[in-house]
């Protein structure tokens, strides 16, 4: 028995993504063939596919050391390698954060390891990531599990240093042996070899875009702070990993409240305990119902003391569910419970992903279609005018030709004029949207960081830090109230413009494009919220650390910076496309009054061939409607939902003690 629904549900996710990537390559073809076709939006649609392409569900795995997370990931993830793919045996245990995942650009397996020392450069992980250069690269053999398990025991070897050394690299403030005395400078620790591992290959689940976050324990979750501030709120889902034999300890109930906290309330769903380790209570001189009773017991007391809801908690042992899978045990496997954790995680992540991508990508992508297409309606209307023009012009003299041709060109005048008013609201609008631009300029965030840094006076202390933040969250919150107010006036002109347009061409049925930061303003509060969280939580409980509390800060810097610069593009996007719409349509109406005006003077010169046009002008309108129907086709693929599955099949989450 292996994980074949939580398969399925993934499967459906990648099928409803690469169909949706299909439609969007669709439109782009289809507009090569219409001829509307426009650089911004060619751009636009590769983009969209680029996100689309490399977009990632990520599921992190959070707890002390040695609670079984990496057993886990090789018992949900990587069973049918038929051996242990991570290394989680005894006394081997994962000493830095690692990333499974299948690099689209790079399909080539590799894992790569970023250096211990790196730390000692202000660059944050996020930024090394740019920069293949500084990890250590090692080719996979994917044909071999036996050689990248091996490859893969890197993320587990640590080296012996000076202590002075690893205090010169943050991992510790104060050295103590067991006995707690502090240990001279040249006494010698072990510390992680890795700051970091990536490991991408063409594993079936992370080729549909899952990927997995693996991370050790209390000390590297507090010594880069960049996990708790950057890695875990991209993560769709966390799963915080505790042990049935060791209970909630202190340790644990620390790496709760530091790191899933507020991952718990950025995120309505996601977020599951596994209690591991039920088979350290499987007992064969007791009862079915006694273990079940004593499992059901520890569970409760788990989700009173984190105070999450019972059902959110699952016991499971990860160790006997591996076993179970690599030697199809079907009983060992459904004692193992993770069926039911894994269809939870199923049931909310794919949805919620399914949402996500519905009200950004697609919401665009709409919007783009549905434009393409009203601009072909109204040359489809303006080429039905032509029609009803010259089909009763036969048998007419030249009076009503003249006339004709009299109307039309009054008609091309009014369009010239619209034209013109279209230009000059143009470059009102940009006046507006430059203000906004300035006010939301990466430069200016920029200088108000060195404020905030220099308000730290270079103490980076706990209190330098509380000021600091401060300084930093009260400038962002003025630039993003400034902000919101700019918005609000360009949106009212952007409105004024499309009532006018709307006013002097009744035909026109376009929505104006309006521009919104609220969710941008959402962001930026959810990252002070987890700053504070981690600021308070981390300096109550340890002493003063100069070194984290930097990198604390270049995470936080790294976060507001990626959030400016996603502002930044979107306003900039906007700013260009918002006028797009009604600039098109005057295009388009231009085009086809200029043909008329054509074919009627040449009308007037021969009225032979009236018929053979009108036959041409019919032509060319079912070639429209032959575009319209096209376009249509591609908005109900992109707005189908995800193919209902396995989605629904729900299992209970109680255990049944199968001993093996
Ligand atoms: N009995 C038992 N041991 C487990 C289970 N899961 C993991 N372990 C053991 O616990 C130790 C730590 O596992 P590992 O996955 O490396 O923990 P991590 O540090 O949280 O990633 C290893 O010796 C595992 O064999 C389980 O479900 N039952
Ligand atoms: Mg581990």
């Amino acid at each position: 028995m292996t994980n074949d629904n939580f398969f399925e549900n993934i499967h459906a996710y990648g099928k409803w993504k690469s169909d949706l990537v299909g439609a969007i390559e669709d439109f782009q073809d289809w507009l090569d063939t219409t001829g509307l076709d426009e650089s911004e939006q060619s751009l636009k649609i590769y983009e969209t596919l680029q996100i689309l392409k490399h977009d990632r569900i990520t599921l992190a795995f959070v707890g002390e050391f040695s609670r079984g997370k990496t057993e886990l990931i090789n018992a949900i993830f990587f069973s049918q390698f038929k051996r242990r793919l991570l290394p989680s045996e005894a006394g081997r245990t994962t000493m830095c954060p690692t990333e499974l995942f299948y690099d689209v650009d790079e399909p080539k397996p590799y894992m790569r390891l970023l250096p211990i020392e790196s730390r000692m450069e202000d660059a944050s992980v996020t930024e090394h990531k740019q920069n293949a250069v500084n990890w250590t690269h090692i080719q996979l053999d994917i044909s071999s599990p036996s050689s990248m398990a091996s490859s893969f025991s890197q993320i587990t070897n640590t080296k012996k240093v000076k202590a002075i050394e690893a205090k010169r690299l943050g991992l510790y403030d104060i050295i103590t042996d067991n006995n707690g005395s502090e240990l001279s400078d040249n006494e010698v620790v072990e510390i992680p070899m890795w700051r970091h591992a990536l490991i991408n290959f063409p594993h079936p689940f992370l080729e549909q875009g899952l990927a997995i976050l693996d991370t050790p324990g209390l000390n590297s979750l507090g010594n880069e702070p960049e996990l708790t501030i950057n890695m875990l709120p991209n993560a769709q889902a966390a799963i915080f990993v505790l042990a049935a034999d060791t209970g909630v300890t202190r340790s644990d109930m620390d790496i709760w409240r530091r790191h899933l906290k507020s991952f718990r309330r950025n995120h309505n769903n996601g977020l599951v305990v596994a209690l591991n380790k039920i088979d350290t209570l499987w007992d064969d001189l007791k009862s079915e119902d006694e273990i079940n009773e004593s499992i059901q017991r520890q569970c409760t007391e788990t989700s009173k003391t984190l105070g999450i809801a019972a059902k959110r908690v699952f016991a499971v042992s990860a160790q006997k569910g591996l076993i179970g899978r690599v030697k199809n045990n079907e009983k060992l496997v459904k004692a193992s419970n993770l069926a039911s954790m894994e269809n939870v995680l199923s049931n909310e992540i794919l949805p919620q992903k399914e949402q996500i991508v519905r009200n950004t990508i697609i919401t665009d992508i709409n919007e783009m279609m549905q434009e393409s297409k009203s601009v072909l309606l109204s040359q489809f209307n303006a080429k039905k005018k032509s029609i009803e023009t010259f089909s009763g012009l036969s048998g007419k003299n030249e009076d009503v030709i003249q006339v004709l041709l009299e109307k039309t060109r009054e008609e091309q005048t009014v369009y010239h004029r619209n034209a013109e008013s279209l230009q000059s609201s143009r470059q009102i609008l940009s006046g507006q949207h430059n203000r906004l631009k300035t006010i939301i300029d990466l430069d200016r965030l920029d200088s108000q960081v060195n404020e905030a840094r220099n308000s730290m006076k270079g103490s980076w202390t706990t209190n330098g830090m509380k000021s600091g933040m401060k300084t930093l969250f009260d400038a962002i919150s003025r630039s993003m109230n400034e902000a919101a107010k700019q918005t609000e006036l360009t949106n009212r002109l952007v409105k004024s413009i499309y009532n006018r347009f709307q006013n002097e061409n009744e035909d026109s049925d376009v929505k104006p494009k309006l521009f919104s930061i609220t969710s941008y303003q959402h962001e930026i509060e959810a990252l002070y919220q987890d700053a504070e969280e981690y600021r308070t939580s981390v300096y109550s409980t340890m002493t003063e650390q100069s070194f984290v509390i930097k990198k604390f800060f270049i995470s936080l810097v790294s976060r507001a910076r990626n959030l400016y610069y996603q502002l930044n593009k979107d306003a900039d996007d906007w700013g260009k496309r918002a006028l797009t719409p009604l600039i098109r349509q005057v295009k388009a109406h231009k085009k086809e009054l200029k043909h008329r005006l054509d074919q009627l003077k040449k009308a007037g010169q021969s009225r032979d061939t009236i018929t053979d046009r009108v036959s041409n002008l019919k032509k060319e309108a079912k070639v429209l409607q032959k575009h319209v129907f096209d376009i249509n086709k591609m908005l109900t693929t992109i707005n189908s939902p995800m193919p209902a599955n396995t989605m629904n099949k729900q299992m209970p989450n109680n255990v049944t003690a199968i001993r093996a």
